[in-house]
């Protein structure tokens, strides 16, 4: 399997999250890649090639022109206040409050943001772009015939929405690749979100639309973050209606629940007639995570590749979370050699 990296990453390295009431160093740093990279070359999975440019033009078939303007220009605006730390937003919207954008850039950070854990940095914008090439990059070689493909992305993407970032998702590479591949003349294409949390992003994106079926198995909302989207009657709306399926779990779920889910999961994706499969790879359901309640052991990602296989579509692996950073390489590529044997 072919995989996409960026050594552009390491541009995010945010110093501090806020996280159980204090400013500690982010979870979501460039190690988690090399390590991920690591694994890949450890395993010998295949070629690793460099992304293309794509320039923003796939990015806003995803992203309202605002939001993407706000993120190329933050850094910026945040420096020319005399400022060199990270930028964090300090309060947001809520019920009965306006939803106009602000003026200034403090203002800006809290309308676009929905948490303060995403740090802005003098490099986000960079990387982040360079984190969807490495997601269309991925996707260029499976037009091109492969099978599957691997894009290493880092930051992650899948809590981007349209028109906000949070959950250390700057842009929404697992839906601006599915989006760029219907505009490539896929039918139908299913996104299969794996990562502990739910793609509350790529779910908000893609709810009013019959064209690309979200599914997703992550921390039930009423325990675990972005707390606010993620529950099982959330179904789709509109054109959308059934083309989105949420599976739910409690804090200490293992795999025999798991699996379940992605049983369900996948029987819908097949369902759905999807002939095209995003998958959008977290690996914090992994039981040493250090900011996730599931517990799933290094051997189940095995079985998850394998199912994920059985599914017989064009497959796109975009990575997302995992903080476990020791073993965050293992369980990755575990997936991925598990998919490529059974395929
Ligand atoms: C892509 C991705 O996986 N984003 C996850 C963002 C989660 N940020 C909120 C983390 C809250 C952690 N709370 C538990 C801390 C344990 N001490
Ligand atoms: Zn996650």
């Amino acid at each position: 399997m072919l995989t996409v990296y960026s050594d552009d990453h390491r541009l995010q390295d945010g110093k501090a999250e806020l996280v159980d009431g204090k400013l500690q160093p982010c979870f979501e740093m460039p190690r988690r890649a090399d390590m991920v990279l690591d694994r890949v070359k450890t395993v010998g999975l295949g070629e690793v090639v460099e992304p293309k440019n794509f320039g923003k033009e796939p990015i806003l078939r995803v992203h309202a022109e605002n939001f993407v303007t706000f993120l190329e220009t933050a850094w910026d605006e945040w420096s020319a206040l005399g400022r060199s730390h990270d930028a964090l937003p300090l309060n947001w919207s809520v019920r009965g409050m306006q939803n106009r954008e602000p003026e200034v850039i403090d203002g800006k950070l809290s309308y676009f943001s929905f948490d303060a854990g995403t740090p802005v940095t003098a490099g986000t914008w960079r990387a982040a772009t360079a984190s969807v090439n490495v997601a269309l990059t991925g996707l260029e070689a499976v037009l091109g015939g492969a099978r599957s493909a691997f894009s290493l992305c880092r930051p992650p993407g899948h809590h981007a929405a349209a028109e906000y970032y949070g959950g250390y998702c700057f842009l929404n590479n697992a839906a601006i690749a599915a989006q760029a591949w219907r505009d490539r003349g896929a039918g139908r294409v299913a996104i299969l979100d794996v990562d502990y949390h739910h793609g509350n992003g790529t779910q908000s994106i893609f709810y009013e639309r019959a064209d690309v079926f979200f599914t997703s198995i992550h921390g039930d909302p009423r325990q675990e973050f972005p707390y606010f989207l993620g529950y099982a009657e959330e179904t789709g709306s509109g054109p959308g209606e059934g083309a989105n399926a949420n599976f739910p779990l409690r804090w200490g779920s293992g795999f025999d629940l798991w699996s379940e889910a992605l049983d369900q999961a996948c029987k819908a994706i097949t369902a759905q007639g999807a002939d095209a499969l995003v998958i959008s790879l977290g690996v914090d359901t992994f039981k040493e995570d250090p900011i996730s309640q599931f517990r799933l052991e290094s051997e189940d990602y095995f079985r998850i590749g394998e199912r994920i296989a059985k599914l017989g579509l064009p497959t796109l692996f975009v990575m997302e979370g995992g903080y476990a950073v020791e073993a965050i390489g293992i369980n990755a590529v575990n997936v991925l050699t598990a998919f490529e044997q059974a395929a």
